[in-house]
C-alpha cells in the first residue's frame, strides 16, 4: 500500500516539475511579455526604434473595404512588420496583441493595411489607433502625463478607426485627431481626413480585424502629419480591446521611410555636388584660357 502510494506521489511530483519546466521554457520563447517590462516607463528605454520602408506603386487600384485582394498589397508585403502591442506594465488590464503592417502609397494617398488579433471580436469598444509625429522632440508611446506633448507647439496626429456599431465590412470616415502641449485639440477644429474599411475574418480559431486605412499625403491641415520631404516619419500604435480602457495595448516607435515623395525638394547627394563643382571649375578654366588665347591674338 505504501509502496502504491510511494508511486503516485511519485507521478504527481514528475507531472508538476514537467509542467514547471514547459512554463519555464514557454516564458523563455516568448518574445514580448503581456505587459511592458520594466518600471512602466517610456519604451524607447527597452526598444528604441523599429526602422520600416513604404512601398510605392504609382496606380494600386486600392478599393478602402477592408478586403486586401488588390496586387499592390502583395507588393508591399514585402515591407510588412509585425508590431507587437500589448498592456502597460503593472496594469490590471490583460492584452496582447500583434498588429501585421504594410504601408504603401501614391502619389496622392499613403495605404495602410493592418491586421491584429482580438480577444472577443465585434465589440463596439474595439479600435485602433495611429500616432504620427509632427514635431514632438521626445516622441514616444508613453505619456506619463496623460496624451500631452511637452514643447510648446509641438503636436501628435492621430488616426484612428472605430468598431462601434458599423457593420461587418463597413466604409466609414476614421478618427482624425490631434494633441499637443495641453492634450487633445477639439476634433471639430480640423478636417476629416481618413477613410477607413474593416473586415473580421477568423483563422486558425483565432479572430482578428483587418482594416483598410487611407490619408492623403499633403492635406493642408495644421493637425495633421503632412509627407512632404523624403525621410523619416515616427509612429506607434494603440489597440483597444473591448472596453474603451486607459490601459489599452501599446506598441514601441517606429519609423517609416519615405522616398521620391512628389512635395520633395531634390537635393544633389555628394557625388552630383562634387561632379557639379569640377565641371563648373573646368569651364571657367576652358572661358579664361579662350579669353587668354583671343587677348594675346587681338
Ligand atoms: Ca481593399
Ligand atoms: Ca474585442
Ligand atoms: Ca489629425
Ligand atoms: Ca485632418
Amino acid at each position: 500500500m505504501e509502496m502504491i502510494r510511494f508511486k503516485h506521489e511519485n507521478k504527481s511530483a514528475v507531472i508538476l516539475f514537467l509542467g514547471f519546466l514547459t512554463c519555464v521554457l514557454i516564458l523563455q520563447v516568448t518574445p514580448v511579455t503581456a505587459y511592458w517590462d520594466g518600471d512602466g516607463g517610456d519604451c524607447r528605454d527597452y526598444h528604441g526604434i523599429t526602422f520600416m520602408d513604404c512601398s510605392h506603386d504609382g496606380n494600386p487600384g486600392i478599393s478602402i473595404d477592408g478586403i486586401a485582394n488588390e496586387t499592390a498589397w502583395d507588393a508591399g508585403m514585402n515591407n510588412s512588420r509585425t508590431v507587437p502591442a500589448a498592456s502597460m506594465n503593472e496594469s490590471t488590464y490583460f492584452f496582447l496583441t500583434y498588429i501585421n503592417l504594410t504601408i504603401l502609397r501614391d502619389d496622392t494617398w499613403v495605404y495602410l493595411l493592418m491586421k491584429w488579433n482580438d480577444s472577443n471580436i465585434g465589440h463596439i469598444q474595439d479600435e485602433i489607433d495611429i500616432c504620427w509625429n509632427i514635431n514632438m522632440d521626445n516622441f514616444t508611446a508613453y505619456f506619463a502625463g496623460g496624451m500631452n506633448t511637452t514643447g510648446e507647439e509641438q503636436r501628435v496626429d492621430t488616426w484612428g478607426w472605430n468598431k462601434l456599431n458599423y457593420d461587418n465590412g463597413s466604409i466609414h470616415p476614421g478618427k482624425d485627431q490631434c494633441f499637443g502641449t495641453n492634450g487633445w485639440y477639439d476634433r471639430a477644429d480640423e478636417n476629416q481626413d481618413i477613410d477607413t474599411g474593416y473586415i473580421m475574418l477568423n483563422e486558425g480559431g483565432v479572430d482578428y480585424y483587418q482594416v483598410e486605412m487611407r490619408r492623403k499625403l499633403i492635406t493642408n491641415d495644421e493637425y495633421d502629419v503632412q509627407f512632404t520631404h523624403d525621410g523619416l516619419y515616427e509612429l506607434n500604435f494603440a489597440v483597444i480591446d473591448d472596453m474603451g480602457h486607459e490601459d489599452h495595448a501599446v506598441s514601441w516607435n517606429y519609423a517609416v521611410n519615405f522616398q521620391g515623395l512628389p512635395g520633395s525638394k531634390k537635393v544633389p547627394g555628394p557625388f552630383m555636388l562634387a561632379l557639379g563643382v569640377t565641371l563648373g571649375s573646368i569651364g571657367i578654366a576652358c572661358l579664361r584660357t579662350r579669353k587668354g588665347i583671343i587677348g594675346k591674338s587681338s
